[in-house]
This record gives structure tokens, C-alpha cells and sequence, in this order.
């Protein structure tokens, strides 16, 4: 990156943190902070082996807190031992939680069952000595291919519980992506369900299990559990198949917790790269556990009155981080949520929110951006026709958050008198990065603002060197941190080059461009190829996007960038509108209107040089925008790639027509 990315973000609203919530803060006041700034900057191994033993039950203290000998495949307390499953459950029955509730669960037809400590703890005893029975042990590894339900945080708590190594994949992935992960991590068993249910319909899970069998190689297989969701009827294999039911009912209520190393994968968990193959992330169990747990207590202030509600699936990093482990192991009432935020309509998350008291609300930009077109188009679902005075703190993960949409989520949800931590993180990260801390950042709406203690975060250029406030770079973080990714499951070279490039200087290179500005608040302009070059400045694809955003036509909007012979690169933009899709005359003004707006909020430069209308935009089952279709759109070539994590492939059509 040797041009600096030039940022024509212009956003100057700042929101101190509220008095009364400062007073309360685990993190309380600028000072607090600083002092764990300095602390970590000053002896980070001395301040993360001081979190470590304060914060995790050690069955075998570490004594070496890292180990740099085999750079960059970090070691986190080494020659510590525990179970993770055991600091999630007994930690908090013996300090009196067992009769506590830690899942409320919300199906998707709205019953509601509760579970406490005790009781959950019981399920994942069951459940784990079940999987002895047939022979599971520490190392093995499984599949665990479920629809939220506290079925599935027991199973990947019952797998920890053991040392198998659970590899969740999403319910909404299809067979092809089952069976490339289930060969990828060599699994022997396979945990799913019957069917799922998401917005009043029945979607088969198993079915694309066989199907993934059916491709062959997976003869290491050996069991498939199938959790009774529906009773939908399921082909049925005597030899591999067998019904969770079935095999936990008569299992003892107790099971105890193997140690594992600290450095034991607790899991692996694919995510896509820049290249086709997906990447097997490989977890920890204490650094990642330590993370998880802190995390909770300084990003989201976890309190024990609190309940907590993350909206995101198992089935990804935020689900694995902040539902299965960190707000178990801070003994934290839950929310888990089998469906989805428009069924039965679109005031659904409003409506839990005020049912089940939720105080802390986590969710993505992309569900904030699609709940203020429905709720503007129908006040019966506007948060406002809704009691949120439960909520203290909100939450925003997943991609950048634009400026509208932010002051949205801040005026209508969180009543002008919550904080929003808009948390920058990854995958690889295993936990929250750079966020606010609620008691402690003034906000910058549409920045993560600043690093957490211990995070060395930075941003520079190509050859490493840090750059100046203002100028754009690559994220880095400099120093490792305990709950990083440890390798990329049975490909330590591609985890080498992909994170660690030799020009770097040994940092972890995070994949997004970003800036710094003078007030050391992070600004995210997108993933590296994310950030165009048109007439030799650099353009944030998010700039333009929030500039669109903010138009008052737009609902949503995805910028990517084509190559042009006379800029270098073009911006092209994929536009919502809050109202029915334009075309013909109707299309060209408006475009012609929204080209004149940009020249206007950003300038000139960032113009589109073309703008498309859909009905949507093409999605990830998680919600996330996929750019690297959009791109091959606006080329106006045909899409080849892999479509199967596309949530509504039909989208593709509309968007290929220029206006
Ligand atoms: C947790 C998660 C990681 C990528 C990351 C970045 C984008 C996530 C963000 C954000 C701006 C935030 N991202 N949080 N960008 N602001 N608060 O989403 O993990 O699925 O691995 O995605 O998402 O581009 O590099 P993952």
C-alpha cells in the first residue's frame, strides 16, 4: 500500500460516555484504562499471566506465560492445564449459580425454556459421557451441524467437557461445504438435527448430512447423532445414525471434566480467506477461554443482573465466543434465539428485548440496516412502539457500522442513553480487539475507536513502519496476544504467509486497510482489496457506502470497484432503496441524484461511476455483503464462483443490469 489511503470520512460527532453508566463500569474512567494500557505495554507477560490465574481455574498452573520459540506458532501458558467446559459449569455452581437461569431459549414459533446452571450442566454431562460410551475421546474431532438450540451450546460445551475438538458449521452451509470441513478436519463424528425451523418454515439439516456422506471419503465417520428438532421424517443409516435421545437418557448426570494443555485446540472453525479453499481456524482452550471471559467483563461490563443477547449463530466466531464460552464463563444469564429477526415480523428482536429483559444487545450493522426499512415502513415494528428500558448497553459486530445507521440503533433502540461498543474483531482474533469500553470511550459513530489493553494494535505500511495519524495502512497487531489463532488446521505454511508476511516484521496482518485518527480511534475502510484506488487516491468502499447510507432514499448500499483505463479503478454501487425498486427514467434521475449527493458528501472522486438498483444485495447466511460476487457483476462478467453460502442467489439477475 504505498499511496496513504485518504479519508474523506467526515464524521465529528462525539458521544461521551453517560456519567451514570461510568460510575458503575468494571472499566470505570479514563484512568482505569490507562493504567491497563500501561500495565500490558509495560510487562505484557507479566499482565496476561496476572489475568490468567485471576480469571481461569487451573486444575495444573502454567509457569511459562509465552513461549516465542517457534514464532509465530505462539504458545499461551504452556504447561498450564484445565478444562474449559469446567470453568464454564462447576465454577459457577460452586460459587453458589447452579439455581441461576443460563440460557433462556426463544424458539422460533416463540416458546420459551429456561435452563439453569445445575440443570445445563447436568445436559452436558449426559451428553459427554454419551460420547464416551461409543469411544469419543481427547484429540478426536466432530462436526457439530445444528440449528441454535440449547442443544447445540450443550454439545460444543460436552465435546470441551472431553478435549474433542468441535468444529461448528453453520445450518444455513450446504452439503458441499459439510463434506469439504468434515474431510478437512477429519471428523469421526457428526452431531445435526432432524430439521431446523426459521421463520415458520421446516429446513431438512440431515438430509444435506447424508448427502455430504454420499460424496465419499468419510468413512472415518462413525456416528451421526440426530437431535429430534421436528420429527420431520430422516433417512436413517442403523450402522451411523443414532438419536441424541436415545443415547443420553440413561447417562449419569455427572461427568468429569478432562484437563487438557492450555494449548489443546478447543476448536477449529472455517472461515473464507481471499483464496477459494476455506481456512480452518485453530483455537485454544485457555488464552481463547481467557479472552472470552474477559472480554465479557470489559467490553460489555457483564454484570450479574445481566442479561445478555447476542443475536448471532453458533455457527460463526461471535456465537462460539459470546453465547457457548464467554458469557457462560462468566455466569451470565443468556439469551438464544432459533430464529429470525423478521418472523413473525419485523419488531421481533424489539419484542424479546422488552419480553425477557434484555440489558445488553448485541447484533450486526446488517440487521440494523434491514429493521429501519421495515420499521420505517411500518411503526408497529419501529422500536419506539416497544418498552426497551431493560437495555444499558448495545452492541455492533460484523462490519463497519455506518454513521446512519449507527445513530439510528443510538436514538431508537438505545434511547439516546445507551452506549454502543462497535466491536472490531476476527475470527482469528477469537475475541473483541479494538472496541469501546462502555465506562470509559467517547464515541465516534462509525469508528471502533480504540485498542483493548493488551492489543497492539497498529496500523502500517508495507514495509511495517507505522504511519501517521490520518494516514491509512494495514492493521496489524504487533504483539501476540492469548487468544489468537494458533495455525491454520493441517496447513501451518498458509497460516505463515497469510498472517504473517516476512516484509511485516513478525506482525499479525489482519487483512483490513484502516486509520488512526488523532485521538488514536480506529477507523476500518474495509478488507485491503476493499479499498479502491480511482485516479491514484484511495477510497474506502465504507466511505462511499455510508455516504449513501445517509441519503434519505437508501436503505442499503455496496460499493466495489472495476477497473478502469483512465482511473485506475471506478467505484460501482449496488443500491436499496427504502422504496420499490426504480427503472427506466424513474432509475437515471435517481442515480443522477445520488451521484450529485456523493460529489457533495465526499467529493467528487468517490462519484460511482455507475449505480445499480436491486430489490437486495447478495448475502451471506451471516449476513455479511459479498463484494467478491458484486465485483464480478459490476466487470459484467458471469459469476463462476462459489455461490452456496449466497443467502438469496436470485439477487444476482437484477444486479447485472445496469441502469
Ligand atoms: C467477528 C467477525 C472479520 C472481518 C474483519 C472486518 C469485519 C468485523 C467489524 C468489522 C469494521 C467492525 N469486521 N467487525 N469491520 N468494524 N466492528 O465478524 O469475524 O467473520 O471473521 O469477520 O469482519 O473486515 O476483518 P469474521
Amino acid at each position: 500500500m504505498s499511496n496513504s489511503i485518504q479519508s474523506v470520512l467526515v464524521e465529528t460527532r462525539v458521544f461521551p460516555p453517560p456519567e451514570g453508566f461510568v460510575k458503575q463500569a468494571n472499566i470505570s474512567g479514563q484512568a482505569a484504562y490507562q493504567a491497563l494500557l500501561d500495565e500490558s505495554d509495560r510487562d505484557p507477560n507479566g499482565f496476561w499471566g496476572r489475568l490468567a490465574k485471576e480469571n481461569l481455574h487451573w486444575t495444573k498452573p502454567f509457569t511459562q506465560v509465552l513461549d516465542e520459540s517457534n514464532a509465530p506458532f505462539y504458545k499461551w501458558f504452556g504447561d498450564g492445564e484445565l478444562n474449559v467446559s469446567a470453568n464454564c459449569l462447576e465454577a459457577n455452581i460452586e460459587r453458589g449459580l447452579g439455581d441461576k437461569v443460563a440460557i433462556i431459549f426463544e424458539a422460533d414459533g416463540g416458546e420459551v425454556t429456561k435452563v439453569t446452571y445445575h440443570e445445563l450442566y447436568e445436559r452436558v454431562c449426559q451428553m459427554a459421557n454419551g460420547l464416551k460410551s461409543l469411544g469419543y475421546k481427547t484429540g478426536d474431532r466432530a462436526i457439530i451441524y445444528l440449528p441454535m438450540s440449547i442443544e447445540a451450546v450443550a454439545a460444543m460445551q460436552a465435546c470441551a467437557r472431553l478435549g474433542i475438538i468441535h468444529s461448528v458449521v453453520f445450518g444455513g452451509f450446504s452439503s458441499k461445504a459439510l463434506h469439504e470441513r468434515i474431510i478437512d478436519v477429519g471428523a469421526s463424528l457428526v452431531i445435526t438435527a432432524d430439521e431446523q425451523v426459521r421463520g415458520g418454515k421446516q429446513i431438512p439439516l440431515k438430509p444435506a448430512v447424508d448427502e455430504a456422506f454420499g460424496m465419499g471419503g468419510c468413512d472415518i465417520v462413525r456416528h451421526c447423532l440426530v437431535y429430534k428438532r421436528t420429527g420431520g421424517s430422516v433417512a436413517w443409516d442403523d450402522k451411523r445414525d443414532m438419536w441424541l435421545h436415545d443415547l443420553v437418557k440413561d447417562q449419569p448426570k455427572t461427568c468429569e471434566a478432562v484437563p487438557v494443555n492450555a494449548e489443546h485446540p478447543l476448536f477449529i472453525l472455517y472461515t473464507s480467506g481471499s483464496t477459494g479453499k476455506p481456512k480452518g481456524v485453530q483455537h485454544s482452550s485457555g488464552g481463547y477461554l481467557l479472552w472470552a471471559k474477559l472480554t465479557m467483563q470489559w467490553t460489555f461490563d457483564a454484570k450479574p443482573d445481566d442479561v445478555f443477547w447476542c443475536t448471532a449463530d453458533v455457527g460463526w466466531v461471535t456465537g462460539h465466543t459470546y453465547i457457548t464460552y464467554g458469557p457462560l464463563a462468566n455466569g451470565m444469564t443468556q439469551i438464544v434465539f432459533e430464529g429470525v429477526p423478521t418472523y413473525p415480523n419485523a419488531g421481533r428482536f424489539w419484542e424479546m428485548i422488552q419480553r425477557h429483559h434484555v440489558s445488553i444487545f448485541y447484533t450486526a450493522p446488517t440487521a440494523i440496516r434491514s429493521l429501519i426499512k421495515a420499521s420505517e415502513a411500518n411503526a408497529a415494528v419501529h422500536p419506539k412502539s416497544f418498552d426497551l428500558s431493560s437495555l444499558r448497553l448495545l452492541g455492533s459486530v460484523g462490519e463497519p457500522i455506518n454513521p446512519e445507521a449507527w445513530m439510528w440503533y443510538h436514538i431508537n433502540v438505545g434511547q439516546e442513553r445507551c452506549p454502543i461498543v462497535d466491536t472490531w474483531w476476527q475470527t482469528e482474533t477469537g475475541g473483541h480487539m479494538i472496541t469501546p469500553l462502555p465506562g470509559v470511550t467517547p464515541l465516534k459513530p462509525g469508528s471502533c475507536t480504540t485498542r483493548l489493553p493488551g492489543i497492539t494494535a497498529a496500523i502500517v505500511d508495507e514495509t511495517g513502519g507505522d504511519v501517521e495519524a490520518g494516514q491509512g495502512g494495514f492493521l496489524v497487531i504487533k504483539r501476540p496476544w492469548p487468544s489468537m489463532i494458533r495455525t491454520i488446521w493441517g496447513d501451518p505454511e498458509r497460516f505463515k504467509t497469510s498472517y504473517f508476511p516476512e516484509e511485516l516484521r513478525g506482525y499479525y496482518l489482519a487483512g483490513d486497510g484502516a486509520q488512526c485518527d488523532a485521538d488514536n480511534c480506529f477507523w476500518i475502510m474495509g478488507r485491503i482489496d476493499d479499498v479502491l484506488n480511482v485516479s491514484g487516491h484511495r477510497l474506502g468502499t465504507m466511505e462511499v457506502e455510508s455516504a449513501l447510507v445517509a441519503h434519505e432514499l437508501v436503505a442499503e448500499a455496496a460499493v466495489v470497484g472495476r477497473p478502469d483505463a483512465t482511473t485506475g479503478e471506478a467505484v460501482v454501487a449496488f443500491v436499496v432503496l427504502k422504496r420499490a425498486t426504480p427503472d427506466g427514467d424513474e432509475a437515471v434521475a435517481i442515480a443522477k441524484q445520488l451521484r450529485d449527493w456523493i460529489s457533495k458528501e465526499i467529493g467528487p472522486i468517490a462519484k460511482p461511476k455507475e449505480i445499480r438498483f436491486g430489490d437486495n444485495l447478495p448475502k451471506t447466511r451471516s449476513g455479511k455483503i459479498m463484494r467478491r460476487l458484486l465485483r464480478v457483476v459490476a466487470k459484467g462478467e458471469e459469476v463462476t464462483q462459489d455461490v452456496s453460502t449466497l443467502e438469496n442467489p436470485a439477487i444476482l439477475d437484477q444486479l447485472t443490469k445496469p441502469v
